[in-house]
Order: C-alpha cells, then sequence, then structure tokens
C-alpha cells in the first residue's frame, strides 16, 4: 500500500453478505464501447467490479446496461436524460437492472466512477437512484509547475510533467493522472507555472503539450498554459508587448491559431499579469481589461477562454493590500470580452490559513469569476501537515455576498446563477508532484478528491466527502471510518488555531512560508508580518473598518454591519477587521490576551490528540501508510509547539501579561525561535542546499 493507486483502489469489499447481495444485483456488462472515452469507461468499470467483487462469473445479477441514450439497449428503455446536460449522469434502476446512462461518453465515464464509489462507499443498490451534473462548466487543476520540472511552492517531490522525454515518452503514470481527475470529475488542467515562461509557448513545447493533451483527451481533459505577457518580445521578437499594438496583436493571433494546429480542444489561458513582478499591460500604460481582450479575442474563434488572475497588487503600495484586487477590477466590470472570466482567490490577501471570501466576488454583475482556490498546503504545513481543506473551501463557497440579496453566495456567483453567467470555472492549485503517492502526505489525496467533488457539486459536504474519500482509501471498517473521519473534520480548524488564529494573518516565516515569522519587519512592508498584525503594547489586530484601512467598505451593506464590531462578527475574523486591546472582553468572557493563548494551547493539543487517535488505529490499516502518517504526526505536533511558543513569546512582548492557567508558556526565549533557521522544508522557491 504505497498510496499510488489513491482512492481506486477497488479492494475486495469484506463483508460478505454485502459482497453477495451487490454480486446478485450485478450481472454482465452491455454497453457499446466505440470512441476512446467509452473504451477507458468500460475497462474501468470491469477492472473495479473486478475488484471489488470478483469476475463476471461470480457475479448473478441481471445485466448491468451502460451507455449513452442514443445507443439501442439504452434508448428502448425510454429514460428521459434531457436535464443531464454533456456531462451529467443518471445512475437508476430499470425493473431488474442496473443503469448508467448519459447524453456523452464523458458522462458515461463519469457514471462509471460514480456507480463505482456506491460500491467502494457500501452504499445500497436496491433504490439507486442518481441523477447529477456539474453545477460548474470549467473544472480545473493549476499546477504551479516549471518546465524545469521545480515546482512553486513544490510539494510532493517535481513536477509530474517530465518535459525533457516528451514528446517521444508518454509516461504510463499519465493515464493514471488523468484518470484520478476525471474519477472526481476534474476536465481541465493549466500544466504550467502562474509565475510563467514564454518557452512553453514555442513549437517544440508545443508538441510536448500536444501530446499531454492526446494522452488526457480520452479522460475529458483539456490542456491550459499561463501565457506570459511579454511573450511577444520575449520570444516573438517584437520591441513591445503592448495590448493595441498591432503587431503584438498580429503576434498572438498568429501564436494562438498556431496552438489549435498542435492541440485542436486547447482550453485557453491563465494569465497573473502585472503582479509580483510578472509582465503585464500596465507596463504600457494599457489596462487589465486591454491586456485580458487581447488574448480572448484570438482564442473566440477556437472556443478558448481566458482567466485573468485578480491576484494584483502594486509595488508602489498606494493602500492596504487586501482593496487592491476590488479596486482595479471594479472599475474594469463590463469591459471585458465574454470569453474572460476572473480568476480570483477564495481571500483578498493570499491563501491563508482561513480568509474571509474576496470582496470581488458579488461585485463584478457583468464579469464571472473563476474561483482559485489552493489545494496544495502553501501557507498550512506543505505536505508534511494533515490537513483537510474541504471545510474551508465550503466556508468560502457557503459566504454570502448579498450581491442579489440574502443567499446569493460565493458558490452561486461562481456557477453563473447570481448575475446569470455562462461561463463558469473553477481552479484549484494542484497539490500533485512526482512522490510514489501522489501529494506526499498519505492525507493530501483527500483534498485533491475533495476539490474536484466540490467543483462539480458545491452544495455537497465537506463531511460526505471526507466520509467518501476515507472509505475508498482506507476501507469501510467502522473505526477506521469514524476515527479518520473526525481527524480529517477538525484539522482545518487545528492549523488555524496553532498558527494564525482569531483572523491573525500573514506571520509566516518570509521565504518558504512554512514556520512562524511574526517578528518579520523588513523590506516591502506588505509582505512583513508585522504590516498585518499591528502588535503592540495597544493591542493587536488590523483595523480594516472605516476607522482603518476601510477593506471592510468593499463588502455589501449586510456583512459590513455584521463584520464591523467586534461583538457582531465571528471570533474566527476577529482580528483581521479589528485592532484590540490585549484585555478586550471575548465573549467567551475571557480576554482577548488570554483567548489567544488558549487558542493556540489547544490548536497544539488537538494534534496531539490527532496522534492518539491515529495510534489506536495501528493493525486496523496497513502497516505502510500508518507508518507514514505518525510518523508525520510526529513532526506536526513539533512544529504546531514550535508555531505556537514563537507566536506568544513574540506577542508576549507586547502583552506582558501571564499565561494564563493551561498554557505551556514557550519553552525558550524570543531569540531561539527568531534564530532558528528552518531548513529543509516544502515549498522554499528556489531553495539551494
Ligand atoms: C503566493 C505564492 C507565490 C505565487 C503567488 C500567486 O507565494 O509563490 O506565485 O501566490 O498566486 O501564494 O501568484
Amino acid at each position: 500500500e504505497d498510496g499510488y493507486r489513491l482512492w481506486l483502489r477497488y479492494e475486495p469489499i469484506a463483508d460478505a453478505s454485502l459482497a453477495k447481495s451487490y454480486r446478485s444485483s450485478i450481472g454482465p456488462i452491455e454497453a457499446v464501447a466505440t470512441s476512446d472515452t467509452a473504451k477507458i469507461a468500460l475497462a474501468e468499470l470491469e477492472r473495479g467490479l473486478e475488484g471489488l467483487l470478483g469476475g463476471e462469473l461470480k457475479r448473478t445479477g441481471a445485466t448491468l446496461l451502460v451507455g449513452t441514450g442514443d445507443a439501442k439497449h439504452i434508448a428502448k428503455l425510454k429514460l428521459d436524460l434531457s436535464g443531464l446536460g454533456e456531462e451529467g449522469y443518471l445512475l437508476t434502476r430499470h425493473k431488474k437492472n442496473l443503469v448508467i446512462a448519459a447524453n456523452t461518453d464523458q458522462g458515461v465515464l463519469y457514471g462509471v466512477f460514480a456507480f463505482l464509489r456506491q460500491l467502494q462507499t457500501q452504499r445500497p443498490l436496491e433504490n439507486l437512484h442518481v441523477e447529477t451534473s456539474p453545477k460548474v462548466d470549467h473544472r480545473l487543476l493549476n499546477h504551479w509547475d516549471n518546465l524545469t520540472r521545480t515546482v512553486e511552492r513544490s510539494m510532493a517531490g517535481a513536477s509530474i510533467f517530465n518535459w525533457f522525454d516528451l514528446p517521444y515518452y508518454v509516461e504510463p503514470y499519465y493515464h493514471d493522472y488523468a484518470r484520478a481527475c476525471a474519477s472526481v470529475g476534474i476536465n481541465g488542467t493549466v500544466l504550467t507555472n502562474v509565475n510563467s515562461n514564454a518557452t512553453v509557448l514555442r513549437p517544440q513545447f508545443l508538441e510536448k503539450v500536444a501530446a499531454l493533451a492526446d494522452t488526457f483527451r480520452p479522460y475529458g481533459i483539456q490542456v491550459y498554459l499561463t501565457a506570459r505577457f511579454s511573450a511577444p518580445v520575449e520570444i516573438g521578437g517584437l520591441e513591445t508587448a503592448d495590448p493595441l499594438d498591432p503587431a503584438v496583436i498580429e503576434w498572438w493571433t498568429d501564436k494562438i491559431n498556431e496552438i489549435y494546429t498542435y492541440v485542436p480542444d486547447f482550453g485557453g489561458f491563465v494569465v497573473k499579469a502585472n503582479s509580483e513582478g510578472q509582465p503585464g499591460p500596465q507596463s504600457y500604460g494599457r489596462d487589465h481589461a486591454e491586456g485580458a481582450n487581447l488574448l480572448a479575442r484570438a482564442l473566440a474563434p477556437h472556443g478558448g477562454f481566458v482567466m485573468w488572475r485578480a491576484f494584483v497588487y502594486d509595488f508602489e503600495i498606494k493602500e492596504d493590500r487586501h482593496k487592491q484586487a476590488y479596486t482595479e477590477f471594479t472599475q474594469l466590470d463590463g469591459q471585458f470580452e465574454p470569453n474572460v472570466s476572473i480568476q480570483t482567490k477564495n481571500g483578498a490577501i493570499d491563501f491563508m490559513p482561513r480568509e474571509p471570501f474576496h470582496p470581488l466576488f458579488g461585485a463584478t454583475p457583468e464579469t464571472p469569476h473563476t474561483l482559485e482556490l489552493q489545494i496544495t498546503q502553501e501557507y498550512m504545513g506543505g505536505d508534511i501537515h494533515l490537513v483537510y481543506l474541504a471545510p474551508m473551501w465550503e466556508e468560502t463557497l457557503e459566504a454570502d455576498t448579498f450581491a442579489r440579496g440574502a443567499g446569493s453566495t460565493v458558490a452561486k456567483v461562481v456557477d453563473g446563477s447570481v448575475f446569470g453567467h455562462e461561463l463558469t470555472a473553477i481552479a484549484g492549485v494542484a497539490n500533485i508532484g512526482n512522490e510514489r503517492n501522489w501529494t506526499g502526505h498519505p492525507m493530501g489525496a483527500s483534498n485533491w478528491y475533495a476539490f474536484g467533488r466540490l467543483a462539480w457539486d458545491h452544495q455537497l459536504s465537506s463531511q460526505e466527502i471526507a466520509d467518501e474519500w476515507t472509505r475508498m482509501t482506507f476501507g469501510n471498517a467502522p473505526d477506521v471510518v469514524a476515527t479518520i473521519e473526525e481527524m480529517l473534520l477538525e484539522s482545518h480548524q487545528t492549523v488555524v488555531d496553532y498558527s494564525m488564529p482569531l483572523g491573525l494573518h500573514h506571520i509566516m516565516y518570509p521565504g518558504h512560508h512554512y514556520g512562524p515569522g511574526p517578528w518579520h519587519d523588513q523590506g516591502r512592508p506588505d509582505w512583513t508580518s508585522t504590516y498585518y498584525h499591528n502588535a503592540s503594547e495597544d493591542g493587536i489586530g488590523f483595523d480594516r473598518t472605516a476607522t482603518g484601512s476601510d477593506a471592510l467598505g468593499q463588502y455589501a451593506p449586510e456583512v459590513v454591519e455584521k463584520w464591523g464590531t467586534p461583538e457582531s462578527i465571528e471570533d474566527k475574523y476577529l482580528l483581521w477587521f479589528h485592532h484590540l486591546d490585549w484585555d478586550y472582553e471575548m465573549k467567551s468572557g475571557k480576554t482577548l490576551w488570554n483567548e489567544l493563548c488558549l487558542t493556540y494551547q489547544s490548536g497544539v493539543d488537538r494534534v496531539a490528540e490527532m496522534g492518539q487517535q491515529w495510534d489506536s488505529l495501528q493493525g486496523s490499516i496497513d502497516a505502510q501508510r500508518h507508518a507514514r502518517v505518525a510518523a508525520l504526526l510526529k513532526r506536526q505536533l513539533e512544529d504546531a509547539k514550535f508555531y505556537k511558543d514563537a507566536c506568544l513569546a513574540y506577542f508576549h512582548t507586547f502583552s506582558q501579561r501571564p499565561y494564563p492557567a493551561g498554557v505551556n508558556a514557550p519553552e525558550y526565549p524570543l531569540e531561539h525561535y527568531k534564530n532558528f533557521e528552518l531548513y529543509h522544508v516544502p515549498g522554499h522557491p528556489g531553495e539551494q542546499w
């Protein structure tokens, strides 16, 4: 059990009577498979059933009918497939038969995975009826992978894309990657880093891109690239990349036409422009809409689209970084081509352990948003800490923007229903590398899985998804399922508590972002920690209300009212929006200082408990994965203590108040933590030994 099989293990069903009942419901398969996609679907179904129940000879049930509505054996059932669209599927019973039906072979493939999931999670088949289609059309992974195989914020080894050997050698595991993506409904992949390199647009690389696209296509996965805005200069020999310059327009048009000769179903571009040193239209006095539209117009005839990132902040610091994307993009609303979507991170700063939702959601009625989530744990312990992210994503998806009255949640902005947008997309920054188990931490795969499931259906709960993943990954034994689910579901709050509780943010070590660095105050202010926590003898927190930066003013009045006072805002966002005295009395009746200390401590304690819970599973799951998680939990506990101790030692220099009962005072003086150089941590770009 090295983890390579992810959640697609198809181990024999241990419960003999259940296996028997499945065998008596499922007989031979009837399917017509002509396309590559249909062949993959059928092979998957056979492989899954063989693994779970044994071969066809063992199965005694009626025929399992599989196919599209126009296949004869499905057509005669007269099923209503009209609501399923291109990708949806129907699992149902028709008299004695079980049926997997869809409008397209792609839908059948998704249906097959869903059918196998029913068995893997041991759900009854008697009244089987699942009818579903995705709420968001484009469900993409964003790989922050470089052509040299390093990965921005790398976790889990090197990039899975072996550019050196492409297009001649197509790694067999590319199929397994695509298969895993398809199993959760991911239908697009951006192959290259947002900090992009124009080289990928050269013909030699487009051949490689084409080889990947050909491999992924039958799994329903479209390929996308990041576009470097200055490519016309860097590889095109032009003097300028000004988006209004006719030669630049011609260059991009030709380049995009050329891409489609290699990849006829190329999806389009993600662009990071005028952000953190990346080139962009503003370098030529143009705005983001002019930049995005240049690419969008050239992609439109081919059906491609642009995801233009909202993660922008000036090199000249004009206002609270929280406010900048909103300021820039709200004024451009209505100016983008229809095939442009603004790709917006869940929060306005940068993938912090917890952020309030980005105020841009709901603020651009004319322009759709691609929600960008980070699957990789840049600020949450990399591939070393156990953190299940679905509860955090759920929090964002369910947040109410009030853009069109109550219930205008971020999920509904993104799925197009609030403003009636046709172009809908959601992206997750991948946590996948060339480690044998794909994600490094054996539990990291839960986030890949959860991302796909939520992208398909944002109404699924993080609990349901955790339940599915656990059963498919570790089996259905009740103690295993209950224990792992509890660990997963509490893990996000836990990492928040031991690192950046009560709305604290951006207090990590500069560079690798793995450990604490609340003292960091050097260089560009909005890259420091002190800019964000503002700790002093007077208290702590960022005043973002009208008396401070007024970033809060970018939200709807209902949100302003809720978050506008320390009494009405939830504690989890408190110091994000308010600067408060150390003795401020919290809802719990404790002082802010005491609550802060106790929250840090509870995060650490919870990691210790996770270790015990995991130990209790020894013997109930395979030794190989058990040992790896056990070891990682030990390190997570050390790291959590270090985080807590470093932060408390530092904040104590301002608060000057005693540590409350129940809190272990930091083990060492502050200088120890400040001088402790963490080496060999994940996610350190450019790290060299
Ligand atoms: C930050 C990362 C940086 C990325 C940037 C981005 O630290 O490496 O390039 O986001 O999203 O979280 O562009």
